[in-house]
């Protein structure tokens, strides 16, 4: 998979020039954001120099080529995540984003007194903080799906949370802490036979494995363009066509009314129902660039590749004393999510110590606050590969993080 390393350019300058700037940079924060191949960047600058204006407004020939482009890219994520429509799918600025609009929309619409919304407590805040809101608002209750600490995994017992009391279930794809891939198809089977509606957060699965929203049996989904090599600033909700037509708009404004009086308003159809104002059509040009890549790269590839780095870094890690590893201890069960701490080392302290060495990695609560006060490990440090990362990459950290403990003062 090295190969792919010069379609980027930070990689190309770091493997070709080992450049001042980068310094032989070696980047293990893909969770965070991944980085960007040159044919992103070139599908963004060619978009701007040639194809530039105000989609869906104009009536002339620039415009309606911003406007083709623009909906291409709308066609592309459609086929990436198997939506049965183009208009299944709404453009936003990334998954937070996505995950307010089906709150805000199809929750505030739905969710009444008394009824109950599950989440699990591996979520992101982004799938915590809206559902917490909507709850506050209609007076109804959120409820927690935990995990085994040691498997990072939902144990059956805690599916009887979701009844008929349910009215929605939102659940990360994959854990952006733990790793742990969630049986979606069989929460989402529980959800429906409850009546409830199954949303699910796609920031970290979108990248690493085939999502099939169909096949899920999602009805909602949200997902960033950033995090699977596209730009910052776009993102995509997949959701049902017919809740996206009954559910109210999240933004008002332009473009997405069919007609506005003076006391009221109709709306545009969907999607464009949900896209007020002038959409960022050069920033979806790039992410549907961002996932033809990642397509040829082909992402059972990816997850292999994943697999093996996050296999030789868990069990190289399982080697080095007092090194802890947060959740699963199968490499393959992490989708190259791998989260541990230090005895007696802050992971702040993990994180510099390793920047010192020119190693990315990320340090903190990484957005899921529930999850570490209830796993008792407020913060943790997180490595997280992708299939640019290398052996050489995962053994130099492995080499420094067993330095760790010297470093910082200790004997042993
Ligand atoms: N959901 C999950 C599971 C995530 O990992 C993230 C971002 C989000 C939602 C929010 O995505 P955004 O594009 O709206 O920011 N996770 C991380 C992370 O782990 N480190 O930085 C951002």
């Amino acid at each position: 998979m090295n190969k792919y390393r010069k379609d980027f350019p930070l990689f190309k300058a770091i493997d070709e020039h080992n450049s001042a700037e980068n310094n032989g940079l070696v980047y293990l924060d893909t969770a965070a954001t991944a980085q960007r191949p040159y044919i992103v960047l070139n599908a963004m600058d060619h978009f701007y120099a040639t194809q530039n204006a105000n989609p869906l407004r104009g009536i002339y020939s620039l415009s309606e080529r911003a406007t083709k482009a623009y909906e291409d890219a709308r066609e592309t994520v459609a086929k990436f995540l198997n939506a049965a429509s183009p208009k299944e799918i709404i453009f936003t600025r990334n998954t937070s984003e996505g995950l307010n609009l089906i709150a805000n929309t199809y929750g505030m619409a739905n969710v009444n007194a008394g009824d109950e919304v599950v989440v699990s407590i591996m979520e992101h805040h982004s799938n915590i903080l809206p559902w917490q809101y909507v709850c506050e608002v209609k007076g109804a209750t959120l409820k927690y799906l935990y995990v085994d600490k040691e498997t990072g995994e939902i144990p059956e017992s805690e599916y009887s949370k979701i009844t008929p009391k349910t009215k929605i279930v939102s659940v990360t794809h994959v854990s952006n802490v733990l790793g742990t891939t969630n049986p979606i198809r069989k929460i989402a089977d529980l959800a429906h036979k409850n009546g409830a509606v199954m949303v699910v957060d796609g920031a970290q699965s979108t990248p690493h494995v085939k999502v099939d929203v169909q096949a899920l049996g999602a009805d909602f989904l949200a997902m960033s363009g950033h995090k699977l090599c596209g730009p910052m600033g776009i993102g995509a909700v997949y959701g049902k066509l017919e809740l996206l037509e009954a559910m109210p708009p999240f933004l008002r404004g332009g473009e997405m009314i069919e007609y506005v009086t003076e006391t009221g308003a109709t709306w545009a159809e969907v999607p464009h129902k949900f896209e007020a104002g002038t959409v960022s059509a050069g920033d979806a040009v790039g992410m549907a660039a961002a996932i033809r890549y990642i397509q040829s790269v082909g992402l059972e590839n990816i997850v292999q590749h994943d697999n093996e780095l996050a296999v030789r870094l868990v069990e190289g890690m399982k080697k080095i004393p007092h090194v802890n590893i947060i959740g699963n201890k199968d490499g393959t069960k992490r989708c190259g999510i791998v989260t541990f701490t230090v005895d007696g080392v802050h992971p702040h302290d993990i994180a510099t110590l390793l920047s010192d060495e020119n190693i990315a990695i990320r340090a903190g609560h990484h957005c899921a606050q529930p999850l570490g006060a209830y796993l008792g490990v407020p913060a943790t440090a997180r490595a997280s590969l992708y299939f640019y990362n290398t052996e050489e990459e995962v053994d130099l950290l492995l080499e420094k993080v067993s330095m760790l403990r010297k470093w910082s003062g200790y004997k042993d």
